[in-house]
């Protein structure tokens, strides 16, 4: 068999999604999410323009060795529009083993190693009553597990609480708008959130929280800390992670189980992080961490290291990648919990798939390949919009990270 064409497609059904579509000689095909928050189209020229002609002509069959040929064969290594362009073949490919073989992609990858994907929603709200109300909506839905972020006071806007409910996106304008931030303000209000939550809905429910890499380690640690007896199953990115010792520094001051990655792009980005037991849960995913051929890498040597999966599931990961990261969640034996941000009405239907959700789980497609595809005709009738992720300020005006 033979590739005989590969078109990458820019749609905006509510939000920017860039997908690769793979075809070939005997009628088979693949998807691939390729979309990259913000800088969407870096990713569709280095696919149109660098690797869709190396593709032609090429065997589908032959996953690992066209990984390795588009890794070291571009001689520039790593980054995130390098190896979202690479993810997106490594998943169509999975696409069409599948297809081939006639059966879903994780029996290719093992089989089951559970009956359902645990998944996390999130409860946004400007006030703790909102946060608790939306607390509420996701028990109702059958949700085990909720992510908790709420608005500052102080503060005129904080960045992961949206407007949107179900699906919130924090992509807003062309160029970037911007929010101020103090830490003071976060850290005194953070844990009395939690303290409601904990005395509504009891010590059962899995919470969740998001920082977004906003403290230093040793805020990082005071903040875990004060965590603590609302027992959350993570702090998520409590510091940028560029620098992989400094979460040694965390750990020695709090129990609080930490989750990162969702930035990162290879196993190099988290292999200290997981070697030396300094995080719980990696949240690389599949659409920015190489594809399921490279993040099964990170997993296996998470699964050595007693580090779980935490993919991320945001509403900027297509549904082509949602499917892709749960026929990996299903198999592997280190799974510990996705984030399902659900995607619009208008996404779900240019991407027809057949996962689904029920009583807190997700459940992977069971057509062959990844049970995932996109509606080209649909497609063409969201054209780009410019979108950018806000940037963040301290009070001085300085700029601070996400
Ligand atoms: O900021 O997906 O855990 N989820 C998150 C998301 C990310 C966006 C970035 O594109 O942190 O809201
Ligand atoms: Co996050």
């Amino acid at each position: 068999m033979r590739i005989t064409a590969a078109r990458v497609i820019v749609t905006c059904p509510d939000r920017n999604f860039v997908t690769l579509k793979i075809e070939t000689d005997e009628g088979f095909t693949g998807v691939g999410d390729a979309t990259l928050n913000g800088r969407e189209l870096a990713v569709e020229s280095y696919l149109r323009d660098h690797v869709v002609p190396t593709l032609i002509g090429r065997d589908p069959s032959r996953i690992e060795d066209t990984w390795q040929y588009l890794y070291k064969g571009a001689y520039w290594r790593r980054g995130p529009v390098t190896m979202s362009a690479i993810s997106a073949v490594d998943q169509a490919l999975w696409d069409i083993k599948g297809k081939v073989a006639g059966l879903p992609v994780y029996q290719l990858l093992g089989g089951r190693s559970r009956d359902g994907v645990t998944v996390y929603g999130h409860a946004n709200g400007e006030t703790v009553d909102d946060v608790l109300a939306e607390v509420g909506k996701y028990v109702e839905m059958g949700y085990r597990a909720v992510r908790i972020q709420s608005g500052i006071p102080g503060l005129a806007t904080t960045y992961g609480v949206g407007k949107d409910k179900l699906f919130y996106e924090p992509a807003d304008a062309a160029i970037p708008s911007e929010a101020v931030w103090s830490t003071g303000r976060y850290l005194s209000f953070v844990p009395s959130v939690f303290q409601r939550v904990r005395d509504e809905f009891g010590p059962h429910l899995r919470l969740l929280h998001d920082v977004h890499h906003r403290l230093t380690p040793i805020e990082a640690g005071r903040l875990g800390k004060s965590l603590e007896p609302f027992h959350l199953t993570w702090m998520e990115d409590p510091v940028p992670a560029e620098l992989q010792e400094g979460f040694r520094l965390i750990r020695q001051h709090t129990t609080t189980p930490i989750a990162v990655g969702e930035v990162f792009n290879t196993i190099w980005d988290c292999q200290q992080l997981i070697q030396e037991q300094l995080i719980d849960y990696i949240r690389a995913t599949v659409v920015h961490a190489g594809g399921i051929t490279h993040l099964r890498r990170i997993f296996d040597l998470a699964a050595l290291h007693h580090v779980r999966s935490g993919s991320h599931g945001a509403t900027d990961l297509s549904p082509v990648c949602m499917s892709a990261a749960l026929h990996l969640d299903i198999s592997i034996p280190n799974f510990g919990l996705q984030e399902y941000m659900r995607h619009t009405e208008a996404t779900d239907a240019v991407f027809p798939h057949g996962y689904h959700f029920a009583d807190g789980y997700l459940h992977p497609a069971e057509q062959p390949g990844l049970g995932v595809d996109i509606d080209e005709e649909l497609a063409a009738q969201y054209p780009y919009r410019p979108a950018s992720l806000p940037v963040n300020r301290l009070e001085d005006g300085t700029v601070h990270s996400w």
